[in-house]
């Protein structure tokens, strides 16, 4: 049985990959730090078949034990401080997990494996955020970066280490360069799942207005789902390579409002929304789309959700969950 090790496990990707990985007959291995750390629970309950092993991005020798202790064929590394907003408060954690982490995990893969023809597959979650204030529209794999908040920065750090690690010591590592990826299991703080979080809420009565930032940023947004499906299909190559992997379209956030509220039979939905400042960051990614050309030449990938799908799945789910909840019948 193949053996994968990933870090981030807790968080929407890992689950993911974890029950694709798992379908695909691979032993799984899930990295968890911190002591009786809740989520780690939770993933226990989702999927028993994940043996979690402890480590650490911030620490080095964790690595090293997880790895030996996992004996992995490939390693999926998608720990990371993920929250753009959160990564301008604490802008040298994020430096540290997101970026100097990557470089741990690689230094982890080198040490249990050697450095040249290391058989160990490295797969780093790279992230459109990277092209920040974007130089050309679509991005590309060769677009030049220019990221626009510590996450972005910690991530081109990130990406270049591997590129780096790849051409010095010829590690398999890859980088895929994800464009926004949602799904239910989205976090409540990213602003997809928000909304469509909040559009279930206001139509059960529940909640009664949504508060939001920027309305005028576009994002190229996918289904989780399929985006892991190119995590593994990077690592079955002969040559590690790098890919973006996006729908190739675009859709601002009020879009997003619109037609999640839509969904539900809203259609006055500016009565219900407000803006505040304080959900604005202080320097903005305008417009993001990707080209996904490469990842569909080489990699037979295409996504298999559209954005129309995408939003509808993400508010029926918020409204069977927040029902369940409150003990409404639908
Ligand atoms: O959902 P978001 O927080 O995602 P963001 O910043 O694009 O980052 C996500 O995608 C990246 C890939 O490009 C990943 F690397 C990263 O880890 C993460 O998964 O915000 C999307 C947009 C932003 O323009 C933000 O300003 O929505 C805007 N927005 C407007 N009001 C809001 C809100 N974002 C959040 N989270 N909350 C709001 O109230």
């Amino acid at each position: 049985m193949p053996r994968a090790f990933i870090t981030g496990i807790t968080g929407q990707d890992g689950r993911h990959l974890a029950e694709f990985l798992h379908g695909k007959g691979y032993d799984v291995y899930g990295m968890v730090k911190g002591q009786n750390n809740p989520r780690a629970q939770a993933v226990t309950d989702e999927m028993p078949f994940v043996e979690l092993v402890p480590g650490d991005l911030a620490d080095l020798p964790s690595l090293v034990a997880a790895l030996e202790l996992s004996q992995p064929d490939e390693v999926y590394n998608l720990g990371a401080i993920s929250f753009v907003a959160l990564s301008f408060n604490q802008a040298e954690l994020t430096a540290n997990l997101t970026g100097l982490g990557v470089l741990r995990m690689l230094e982890a893969i080198r040490m249990i494996g050697g450095t040249h023809d290391n058989p160990i597959r490295f797969y780093q979650a790279s992230s459109s955020e990277m092209f920040g204030k974007v130089r050309e529209t679509p991005q590309t794999e060769t677009t030049p970066f220019h990221p626009r908040s510590p996450y972005g920065c910690a991530k081109v750090f990130g990406h270049d280490i591997v590129v780096n690690y790849r051409e010095s010591y010829g590690l398999y590592a890859c980088s895929g360069i994800l464009f926004n990826h949602e799904g239910p299991r989205r976090g409540i703080e990213f602003v997809t799942r928000k909304v469509t979080n909040a559009v279930a809420r206001i139509k059960l009565g529940l909640q009664h207005e949504l508060v939001l930032g920027n309305l005028d940023a576009k994002r190229d947004w996918g289904y989780a789902g399929d985006y892991v499906k190119a995590m593994w299909l990077m690592l079955q190559q002969d040559e590690p390579d790098d890919y973006v992997i996006a729908t190739g379209e675009t859709h601002s956030i009020e879009e997003l409002v619109e037609r999640a509220f839509a969904e539900v039979g809203i259609d006055n939905w500016r009565d219900y929304v407000r803006q505040d400042p304080k959900f604005f960051r202080p320097a903005e990614v305008d417009l993001l789309i990707g080209d996904p050309s490469k990842a569909r030449e080489k990699l037979g990938w295409k996504p298999e959700v559209g954005f129309p799908e995408l939003v509808s799945m993400m508010v029926q789910n918020d409204l069977q969950l927040e029902a369940a909840k409150a003990g409404i019948e639908l």
